[in-house]
């Protein structure tokens, strides 16, 4: 106390006095308000935005990183960003893109052989069960270079990056089936399905086809399986969004497409650009595709395969019945699926209207064989007015929808008026406009592409921030707007700069939902799951020579990396492996060796290993890149590149200058060390920590620890007996080291067990 002082007077002293509410708060909120020129308005939003220290956001937001190839972690209503995590592109702080593990990850992204380390992120999926979110597994695609990604929602990790195996781009990916056995992918512009094959342009109508891909899941894996994975044949219609079915629809899924015309452009042959062509006509197709009929037909044998890959093609799709188009208002974007699963909406960007599709009308329409039309390629089409239930009238470019938490009510982007429409699904009504900042392209609600929304908040996904922020130069951030969606009218309340990529889609999770671990197993390789070859326990460290491949398997534990030095000779293939023995919350170390261009972050329980060719002599020290202790400047080492043939001039290394009082000094700090644990241990056993699988972890560390002490013991009991006094000295101390290591784990123990309410038991 008496650390707060108003002038002299401490502050406890100031308040029995009643002067502190006026010297210690000078501000009433009128006061601020009238300063910053803050509206009610405005303090009302600010109060529903506003997150206190130490408290936590409801729902946390996936966003896409768009060209960043991240994903960005964002809390809802704070709008506070948590994390990006590494998908496409190496990212340093994680490590990802440094460490071997995750180079691994990365490498099953490489194209052709060759990496490619940048991604053009569009949509996030989350994991679902039943049509529900269940915050397991997120998964992003890459348009550019057509691929998926899978993030584990245990460690916020990347963990697969799986290469389309027929497709040029792709857009209509990810998006879940309703219990995640399949995550969709579909291709976007046309090109030849099979690898590197060359095709002319005047072949496009029979060379060029799209697609869509069914990307099966693994969920006791976590990975997805490119062998039980399919795809179907396409004509080449640009295919865009998708979204998969639910409830009555699940089993189907909806892929909406831009230029059915099919026009080629070439604007330097004299032809119309391919805006013109590409929009000629009044309407596009939506694919309607039973996929869980077309797994059946893989199983079955009739996919043929195209680059080692299922494929069903076009003619088995139409024989077998599973593939279907009804016209959609022309240039459609988004094609989303409502919560019960009983209608997809699409939107024309080019048209003022959202169709509302009655999968019912769609099913009774292929049941009854009543199509109005077949496309050039045989595919049965079925009219459009036999398929809708109705058009809206929204606004100008309409392009995504969201759902509310009360039934029937939408939420839809519109970008050429820059704001968002609410409006009745069931009825046709529109309810509320609100104006965004500016030109929206996704919109999103909490949960809400899922069979179960969560109202409350949507956030507006904008193309555009202009003036909103401060200037950074020409490339502006973009602009994620809060928008309060709890009453009838919605509410504008906070704008949030994205200084990353153009995030295209985004998906949040009620929080509670999310359950990610603190800290691994230990030795655990994080992008496998699984035990690492290279991991250690304390006191196991090594270095293993085999020819010019030198191995270390060595600890880190606060302050200290083990080893201090590695000597290597010029020419040498270095592996490091490296295991962070810590238990407790948050002690994450990172390790750099200087100018070889590696770094890993080790966070407790992980096991990484960097890889590298010393290939030049000198001196390099690694360190500890997180600030990890107040030690952690000297948790460092040196690696020592020594020319080929360097032989140790020979010296006299300094005796040490132990004595019997040294050692007898040292037996009494090793004995007051021991009191420190057992009454540690003596609270942790008189508890019931057993209840408390944190806290069983790091008793089992320190036991650890603690189980190595008895053979230096031996060393120093030994030597004393000798009268050794420098080895008496040194195992002595050794014998602290261990004590000392698992004082650390159970004094931590002791905090975290009574910070978490442990209670006596009677032993
Ligand atoms: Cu509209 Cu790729 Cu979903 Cu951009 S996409 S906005
Ligand atoms: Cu470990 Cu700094």
């Amino acid at each position: 106390m008496g650390k707060f002082t108003i002038g002299k007077v401490p502050l406890l002293l100031a308040a029995g006095l009643g002067l502190a509410a006026a010297a210690a708060s000078a501000d009433t909120l009128q006061d601020v308000a009238k300063t910053r020129g803050l509206s009610a308005q405005d303090l009302l939003a600010a109060a529903k935005t506003y997150v206190p220290t130490g408290k936590r956001d409801d729902f946390v937001a996936f966003s896409s990183g768009g060209q960043s190839g991240q994903v960005i972690v964002y809390g809802i209503p704070s709008m506070r960003i948590l994390k990006y995590i590494g998908v496409f592109t190496p990212e340093p702080w994680q490590g990802y893109g440094f460490d071997e593990e995750s180079k691994k990850v990365l490498a099953g992204g490489k194209i052709d052989g060759k990496d490619i380390t940048w991604g053009d992120t569009h949509h996030p999926a989350m994991s679902e069960t039943n049509g529900k979110y269940d915050g397991q597994f997120l998964f992003i695609n890459d348009k550019a270079n057509p691929r998926i990604a899978v993030i584990d929602l245990r460690d916020f990790e990347t963990k697969q990056i799986v290469v389309n195996p027929i497709f040029k781009s792709e857009h209509g990916g990810a998006f879940v089936t309703e219990n995640t056995d399949y995550i969709i992918e579909a291709a976007q512009y046309a090109a030849p399905l099979e690898n590197k094959k060359f095709y002319p342009l005047e072949e496009f109508n029979d060379k060029y086809r799209g697609g869509v891909t069914y990307w099966k899941f693994d969920r006791k894996e976590g990975r997805i399986k490119p062998n039980e994975s399919f795809s179907i044949e396409l004509p080449p219609y640009a295919q865009d969004l998708s979204d998969a079915g639910k409830g009555p629809s699940d089993g189907w899924s909806f892929t909406n497409s831009f230029c059915a015309e099919r026009y080629v452009g070439g604007i330097e042959k004299g032809r119309p650009p391919y805006e013109a062509g590409c929009s000629a006509k009044d309407t596009d197709y939506l694919h309607v595709i039973n996929w869980r009929k077309a797994a059946e037909l893989v199983k079955q044998g009739k996919a043929k395969k195209i680059n080692g890959h299922n494929v069903i093609m076009m003619e088995t799709a139409i024989k077998e019945g599973i593939l279907f188009l009804v016209p959609e208002n022309k240039s459609p974007h988004g094609a989303d699926v409502t919560p019960d699963g009983k209608n997809i909406i699409v939107s024309g960007k080019l048209d003022t209207h959202a169709t509302v599709f009655s999968f019912d009308k769609i099913m009774a329409a292929i049941k009854a064989g009543k199509f109005e039309s077949k496309d050039p390629y045989g595919i049965p089409v079925i009219a459009m007015a036999d398929a809708m239930d109705r058009q809206v009238q929204l606004g100008l470019g309409p392009l995504h929808t969201q759902f509310d938490s009360k039934p029937c009510i939408a939420y839809t982007s519109l970008y050429v008026d820059s704001q968002v429409a609410k409006w009745n699904y069931c009825n046709g009504q529109v309810l509320d406009k609100i104006s965004v900042q500016y030109n929206i392209g996704h919109l999103m609600t909490m949960e809400g592409d899922s069979t179960d929304p969560k109202g409350h908040y949507l956030v507006a996904l904008n193309k555009l921030a202009i003036d909103r922020f401060n200037p950074v130069g020409p490339l502006h951030p973009q602009n994620h707007q809060l928008i309060d969606i709890s009453g009838d009218k919605m509410q504008l309340l906070y704008d949030m700069p994205i200084p990353l990529g153009e995030p295209h889609y985004v998906v949040a999770i009620s929080a509670d939902k999310l359950k990610p671990g603190v800290r691994y197993k230990v030795g655990t390789d994080s992008r496998t799951d699984k035990p690492h070859p290279g991991a250690v326990r304390a006191g196991e460290e090594k270095t293993v020579r085999k020819g010019n491949k030198l191995e270390v398997f060595g600890t880190l534990i606060r302050s200290h990396i083990t080893p201090e030095t590695i000597e290597a000779e010029v020419g040498d293939e270095i592996t490091i492996n490296l295991t962070n023995l810590e238990r407790a919350e948050d002690e994450t170390h990172g390790f750099t060796v200087s100018t070889f261009n590696t770094h890993a972050s080790v966070e407790p329980g992980k096991t990484i290993s960097v890889k590298f060719k010393a290939d030049k002599e000198g001196v390099y020290p690694y360190y500890c890149t997180e600030f990890c202790s107040a030690l952690h400047l000297e948790m460092m080492g040196y690696l020592l590149v020594k020319p080929k043939g360097w032989k140790a001039v020979k010296t006299s290394l300094a005796k040490g200058s132990y004595s019997e009082a040294d050692y007898k000094a040292e037996l009494k700090k090793v004995a007051d060390t021991q009191a420190v644990i057992d009454s540690v241990v003596g609270y942790i056993t008189s508890v019931n920590f057993k209840d408390f699988p944190d806290v069983v972890a790091m008793v089992e560390d320190a036991t650890d620890q603690l189980g190595k002490m008895k053979d230096a013991k031996a060393k120093h009991e030994a030597a004393a007996a000798k009268k050794d006094w420098e080895q008496a000295n040194l195992w002595a101390e050794q014998v602290f080291q261990y004590q000392v290591k698992a004082a650390d784990l159970g004094l931590r123990a002791k905090t975290y067990l009574e910070q978490h309410g442990a209670h006596k038991v009677a032993k």
